[in-house]
């Protein structure tokens, strides 16, 4: 083989011509100018911020299968972080700690499957938060403020680029319609989500997704979830979700069997459950997800530096 075929440096070419496009800088600042309203927005709500941990002996189970990212350290498997959702619980056990968020980096190492979607990365940002005794109710109406602070802040700060990139400034939204889950897809059928975020003009909240042990079921209607997804319209689909948490020992037992959770595992954290974990509520937005809406982007990648599109044979 001729020597500059085997050199040949493709992942380098790929690499710069990604990082190189023109309207990268100002997605860029798009992003920035999203953490800086936030950590405002925060501040002025009295959330403490922590700093993210990237290992963990427990994290996330999600509710979808990834690729395997635990690594070995002091004789124990340490997994890579898919959410802080169990540390945001743990930490609100701190008696004089009412509220917290963390500007938190995730690794899920997605399937081919979700190459495409234009909405996954096997690596990105969210901004997770969490509130002891609080419910669905009020951290719904504190997001919603959130957003709306965020997006006035980007119209006042950097509205040439907004007008550059989006052709329009960033609207306040005064109604968030609320659905179910079971209602619109007896509606829509099973692609109810993509459809109705095709047909949305404003973002909206879908609630009571069959997910992970750790939302909340609903006692008087069992099979039920006080779990919220904010769905960005104009068929950008999911960008965030949240819920009131499971906290109870003997129901985090019963939602751990029917999710077919590993209790072993878990072994730490169900102690902590039969001590008493606080009552909490809270969510999470993807920092590139709310960029790519703003910036209205094909693919969530174009908001990246360093691509970060799930597994495709033509990339590695
Ligand atoms: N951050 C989400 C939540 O608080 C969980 C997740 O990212 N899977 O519910």
């Amino acid at each position: 083989m001729e020597l500059e075929t085997l050199t040949k440096p493709t992942l380098l070419d790929a690499t710069l011509k990604h990082l190189s496009r023109a309207e990268l800088p100002k997605v860029l600042q798009v992003q920035q100018g999203i953490i800086r309203a936030t950590h405002e927005f925060m501040f002025k709500k009295g959330l403490t911020q922590l700093m993210p941990l990237m290992l963990s002996p427990i994290t996330d189970p999600l509710n979808h299968g990834v690729v395997d990212a635990t690594i070995g350290y002091a004789d124990k498997r340490w997994s890579l972080t898919k959410s802080m959702i169990f540390h945001k619980q743990l930490a609100l056990m701190n008696p004089a700690l009412e509220s917290l968020y963390i500007v938190s980096p995730n690794v899920r190492l997605e399937f081919a499957d979700r190459a495409d979607t234009g909405r996954h990365l096997f690596e990105f940002t969210q901004v997770d938060f969490e509130f002891k005794g609080k419910d669905r109710f009020f951290v719904m109406e504190f997001v919603e403020e959130l957003v709306n602070f965020v997006f006035t802040k980007l119209n006042a700060e950097i509205p040439e680029i907004l007008l550059d990139l989006r052709g329009e400034l960033l609207p306040v939204y005064e109604k968030w319609p609320v659905y179910r889950t079971e209602k619109l897809e007896a509606a829509l059928g099973p692609d109810y989500e993509r459809i109705q975020s095709e047909e949305a003009t404003a973002p909206f909240w879908l609630l009571n997704h069959k997910r992970e042990f750790y939302d909340k079921e609903d006692q008087s209607r069992l099979g039920t979830y006080h779990n919220y997804d904010i769905i960005w319209p104009e068929g950008y689909g999911e960008g965030l979700s949240g819920a009131e948490r499971e906290h109870e020992y003997k129901q985090l037992l019963k939602r751990m069997d029917e999710t077919g959770t590993d209790k072993e595992a878990f072994k730490f954290y169900l102690e902590a459950a039969k001590d008493g974990l606080p009552k909490t509520a809270g969510g999470g937005f993807g920092v590139e997800r709310m960029t790519r809406f703003i910036c209205r982007l094909k693919d969530v990648d174009e908001v990246t530096v360093f691509s970060r599109k799930p597994y495709t044979k033509a990339v590695f």
